[in-house]
């Protein structure tokens, strides 16, 4: 009997991956371009499944089942360019290719279009959870054809994570959507992160030990907190460093690396012209981070409050610190998901945001309660954003004077909350029943001949602002 399944590189995620399909009963065909890769993982875990080995690519592809699924698990850009050149002359129409690695949208779009019309399918296929999750269930957001999905969907949801029984992977949309889909995901991490590092700094400020700060996180994680990373900086913050016997966080050196999906989200936005301004943020604090010249400079120069924060009442200060990450922590959602259905409206994909909500209930990196609220929200009905959603909308409301306190004392304090105050704006200018962006229209019109609108009749104006200032109906060359 062929194999059923097909992975090709067998660094860490492409063999966790080939042993998470073994393990689950599938018959899967494993090929690394270095065949010493392949071998060390046989040696090592050829025994808990039916692996088929092959050293060449076209014994590899001889040893599936047809229409075949092959994953491919390499590096990203280059190498699954190579990859898929080298399959192309060895594959027979109606095969599967699936990227399961982090490609860009628009590759994965452009590689799409390419396999489409020589007659096979191309399935750019997001997986989010690390090493461990390829291994014990990661979250899968495959896009490409429907017709794909029938053939791969089974496989790929059989080794998916699962939260009450329903797999953590569903079909997101045509061409690049999983992939799209799966970006969003990171830039949403990015901001999940900046939430934790500004509620860890303002604990810091308000004197507490990194035993009360993992304490703190750790009875967070309790109630709609309740998330992988809130779980995880709990951990982290209890780690003492055996050289100096002090937290391990604190001889960390505080600059954040990324390896470009949160800007790739960021970018994305500022083509579709859809804010997300929480996760702009995450990546700027980052930069910010990561440059030492700036900082240096920055620190000779200027002056201010010394980041520390005095309150009465410190039990309630870390409560109202709670409820700013919460509802911080919602804008995040609420902004990548807006991307998404925008993305989806700019790209024809005909993406269920509730199911996506669904399949990051488990297995990936921002797995959160959260996220079957949301999940049920979209359920309920038809969303333009998730901050109109009913609980949604009453739960901000009741964090909201929590939130502005954290900010304003954050803010009084001089330690840095870029993230929570950009979510509060977000909240402010989303329901702001009218915006600055009147009088930016005016400048426009003034310096620049832009014209505008008004609010009380049809058409577009333009004020003579050089000569006698009236105002005039515009034509189209304005
Ligand atoms: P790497 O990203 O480190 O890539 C190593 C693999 O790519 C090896 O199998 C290597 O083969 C192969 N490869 C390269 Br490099 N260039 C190639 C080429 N020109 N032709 C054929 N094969 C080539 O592996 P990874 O960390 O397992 O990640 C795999 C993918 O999964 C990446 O796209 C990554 O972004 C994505 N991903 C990673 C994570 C994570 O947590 N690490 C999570 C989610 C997704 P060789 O052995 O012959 O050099």
């Amino acid at each position: 009997q062929l194999a059923n399944v097909g992975v090709i590189g067998m660094a860490v995620m492409g063999s966790n991956l080939a042993r998470n399909l073994a393990r689950n009963g599938h018959r899967v065909a494993v090929y690394n371009r270095t065949t010493a890769k392949t071998d060390a993982v046989i040696a090592e875990h050829g025994h808990e499944g039916d692996f088929r080995p092959a050293a060449e690519l076209a014994d590899f592809v001889a040893s599936l089942e047809r229409p075949r699924r092959i994953i491919i698990m390499v590096k990203a850009g280059a190498g699954t360019d190579a990859t898929i050149d080298s399959l192309l002359p060895l594959l027979d129409e109606g095969d599967i290719v699936v990227d399961g690695g982090n490609a860009f949208f628009e590759d994965t779009r452009r590689r799409e279009e390419k396999l489409r019309g020589l007659g096979f399918h191309f399935v750019g296929a997001g997986i989010s959870g690390g090493e461990v999750g390829a291994l014990e269930g990661p979250s899968i957001m495959p896009g490409g054809s429907a017709e794909s999905y029938e053939a791969l969907g089974p496989i790929l949801e059989s080794i998916s994570a699962k939260v009450d029984g329903e797999p953590c992977c569903t079909y997101i949309g045509t061409d690049g959507a999983g992939h799209f889909v799966k970006m969003v995901h990171n830039g949403i991490e990015y901001a999940d992160m900046q939430f934790i590092g500004e509620a860890y700094e303002l604990l810091k400020a308000l004197g507490l030990s990194h035993e009360e700060m993992a304490d703190t996180f750790a009875a967070w994680n309790e109630g709609d907190l309740d998330s992988y990373l809130i779980e995880i900086t709990s951990e982290v913050l209890r780690k003492v460093d055996p050289a100096t016997g002090g937290p391990l966080v604190e001889v960390i050196v505080d600059a954040a690396g990324m390896k470009g999906t949160g800007t790739w989200t960021v970018q994305s936005a500022l083509e579709l012209g859809t804010p997300v301004n929480t996760i702009a943020e995450s990546v700027f604090a980052r930069a910010i981070s990561s440059s030492p010249e700036l900082r240096r400079a920055a620190q000779a120069a200027l002056h201010g409050p010394a980041g520390t924060i005095g309150v009465e009442d410190r039990a309630r200060f870390l409560d109202q610190i709670r409820q700013a990450l919460w509802a911080s922590k919602v804008v995040a959602y609420a902004q990548g998901l807006d991307e998404i259905r925008m993305a989806a409206d700019e790209y024809g994909w005909d993406i269920n945001v509730g199911e996506v909500a669904k399949i990051w209930r488990g297995g990936c990196i921002i797995r959160a309660k959260l996220l079957e609220r949301i999940r049920s929200e979209y359920a309920a009905g038809q969303l333009t954003t998730l901050l109109e959603a009913p609980s949604v909308a009453a739960g901000l409301a009741d964090a909201q004077d929590a939130w502005r306190t954290v900010v304003a004392e954050a803010v009084r304090g001089g330690v840095p909350v870029p993230g929570f105050s950009a979510a509060l704006a977000h909240y402010d200018q989303a329901r702001a029943p009218r915006l600055n962006a009147a009088l930016t229209q005016g400048l426009r019109d003034y310096f620049g001949a832009h014209t505008y609108r008004r609010v009380d009749r049809e058409g577009t104006f333009h004020v003579n602002w050089s000569t006698d200032g009236a105002e005039v109906e515009a034509t189209d060359s304005h």
